[in-house]
C-alpha cells in the first residue's frame, strides 16, 4: 500500500500555535512538518542539538531587523531580508523553509511582501516539537524508518499515559486503542508496521497530546477527541455492553446491537469477515474500534477503504451491479413492510450516487464525493433515513 497522498483526509489538529487571524495556518503547518520530517527520516539532520543552535541563530538573525504592522502590534520580515539570512543559514534550515512554505506564508500574511514574523516562529516551534517525537520515538523502532503495533503501544504506555489526569483502568486496552485508531488513519490496518515519517506528519501524536492535556487541566477539547480518556471509556464501554456473555470478544449476534441495532446484517457479517477474527470468528476490541472509526472517521480514506472493503461482497476487488443490488436488499430490512420499497429503484438510486458504469474500482470509490454519503447508506439505517430525508 502506498502512503504518499494518505495524509490528506486524516483529521488535523486544530492548531493553538497560531494567532486566529490567520485562516489556513494549520494546513501550512502540517505541510511544513511533514517537510521537516522528511528531513530527519532522511537522516539529513544528524546532528540535533546543532539543529536547535541553528534556529536559534536565524530567529535571532530575522528580528534584528523588521517592519512594524500598521496597528504597531505585528512584526513583519521583508522577503527579500529573509532570503538574504536564509542564503547564509545552514543548508538544513535552507530545507526546512522552501519556496514554496515562503510564499505560503506570503499569502497567508497578505502585508506587502512580507512575512508575519509569529509564523514563521510557531513553524520553528512545530519543527521543535517534531524533533522531540521523533528523538522520543526513536528507541521504540524497528529501525529508523518504521515502527511496529507493539513498539507504538509501548511509546504510548510509557509517554502518554502518565501524562493523564487518572490512568485508565486497563492501560494496554487504552494502548491498543490508540494504536489501533492510529494504524486505521494512517491506512494501515492489519498491517504489523507503519513508517516513522507518516506516523510523525500525520499530527496524530500531537492530537493525542491535545487531547490528554485538554482533558487534564479542563480546557476546551481538540476538535478531534478520540484519543481522550472518555472517548476510551465511552468505546470501551459500547464494547462491553455489547459483549453479552461477557467473554471479552464479539459474535456477530452480538454486533448486530451496535448503534441500538441499526446496521444491517450483510454489512455486520462483512465486518466479521473483513477483521482479524478469534476465537471461532470473534471480534476483540482492536477490530471493534476500526468499526468505530469507519462510522466516526466516514470522511477518510480509510474509511472508504474500509466499507469498500466490506462491500466488495464477491472480494474481486470491484463493485459490481450485483452486489449493489444485494446491499440494496438489505436496506429494505430497515423497513420490510414499506409498500413504496422497489429493489431496482434503490439499487439504481445507489448505483446513481457513485456515477456508477458496470464495476467500480477501489480507486473510483476513492475520488467519488458521494462515497461517504454512500457508506452510510448501505450500511446503517441513521444515515439511510438521512439521505431520504435531505430534501424534506
Ligand atoms: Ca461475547
Ligand atoms: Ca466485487
Amino acid at each position: 500500500m502506498t502512503t504518499e497522498s494518505s495524509q490528506s483526509n486524516i483529521p488535523q489538529i486544530p492548531t493553538s500555535m497560531f494567532p486566529r487571524r490567520h485562516e489556513n495556518a494549520s494546513d501550512l503547518e502540517k505541510c511544513f512538518n511533514e517537510r521537516v520530517l522528511k528531513i530527519f527520516a532522511e537522516n539529513k539532520i544528524d546532528d540535533l542539538t546543532q539543529f536547535r543552535k541553528d534556529i536559534d541563530i536565524f530567529l535571532i538573525a530575522l528580528k534584528t531587523e523588521f517592519l512594524w504592522g500598521l496597528n504597531g502590534k505585528t512584526k513583519y520580515v521583508t522577503l527579500t531580508r529573509l532570503f538574504k539570512i536564509l542564503k547564509t543559514s545552514p543548508p538544513t534550515i535552507r530545507e526546512t523553509f522552501s519556496q514554496n512554505i515562503v510564499f505560503t506564508l506570503v499569502k497567508i500574511t497578505n502585508f506587502n511582501l512580507a512575512i508575519d514574523i509569529v509564523l514563521i516562529e510557531a513553524l520553528v516551534q512545530t519543527v521543535i516539537h517534531a524533533e522531540d517525537t521523533y528523538i522520543k520515538l526513536v528507541p521504540f523502532c524497528e529501525n529508523s524508518r518504521e515502527i511496529s503495533a507493539c513498539g507504538l503501544q509501548d511509546f504510548v504506555t510509557q509517554h502518554y499515559i502518565p501524562q493523564m489526569a487518572e490512568m485508565p483502568e486497563r492501560t494496554d486496552y487504552y494502548a491498543a486503542y490508540a494504536v489501533e485508531i492510529i494504524f486505521f488513519l494512517l491506512e494501515a490496518r492489519r498491517r504489523e508496521v507503519i513508517f516513522v515519517k507518516d506516523l510523525l506528519s500525520s499530527a496524530l501524536l500531537l492530537n493525542m497530546e491535545a487531547c490528554i492535556k485538554a482533558e487534564k487541566n479542563g480546557l476546551e477539547l481538540p476538535e478531534n477527541d478520540i484519543f481522550t480518556l472518555s472517548a476510551f471509556r465511552s468505546t470501551l464501554h459500547e464494547f462491553r455492553s455489547l459483549d453479552a456473555d461477557r467473554n471479552g470478544v464479539l459474535t456477530e449476534d452480538e454486533l448486530l446491537d451496535f448503534r441500538n441495532g441499526g446496521f444491517n446484517g450483510i454489512f455486520i457479517k462483512r465486518v466479521f469477515e473483513i477483521s482479524l477474527t478469534y476465537e471461532g470468528a470473534c471480534l476483540d476490541f482492536k477490530g471493534f474500534v476500526d468499526l468505530v472509526c469507519a462510522v466516526r472517521f466516514r470522511h477518510t480514506r480509510a474509511s472508504a477503504k474500509y466499507h469498500f472493503e466490506a462491500l466488495d461482497l464477491k472480494e474481486d476487488g470491484v463493485l459490481d451491479e450485483d452486489e449493489i443490488r444485494t446491499m440494496a436488499t438489505a436496506v429494505r430490512n430497515y423497513n420490510p413492510d414499506d409498500p413504496q420499497f422497489n429493489v431496482d429503484c434503490v439499487t439504481a438510486e445507489m448505483q446513481d450516487m457513485l456515477r456508477a458504469k458496470k464495476t467500480i474500482s477501489l480507486s473510483e470509490f476513492l475520488d467519488s464525493k458521494m462515497g461517504p454519503v454512500f457508506t452510510g447508506y448501505v450500511s446503517n439505517f441513521a444515515d439511510f433515513i438521512k439521505y431520504e430525508r435531505r430534501e424534506q
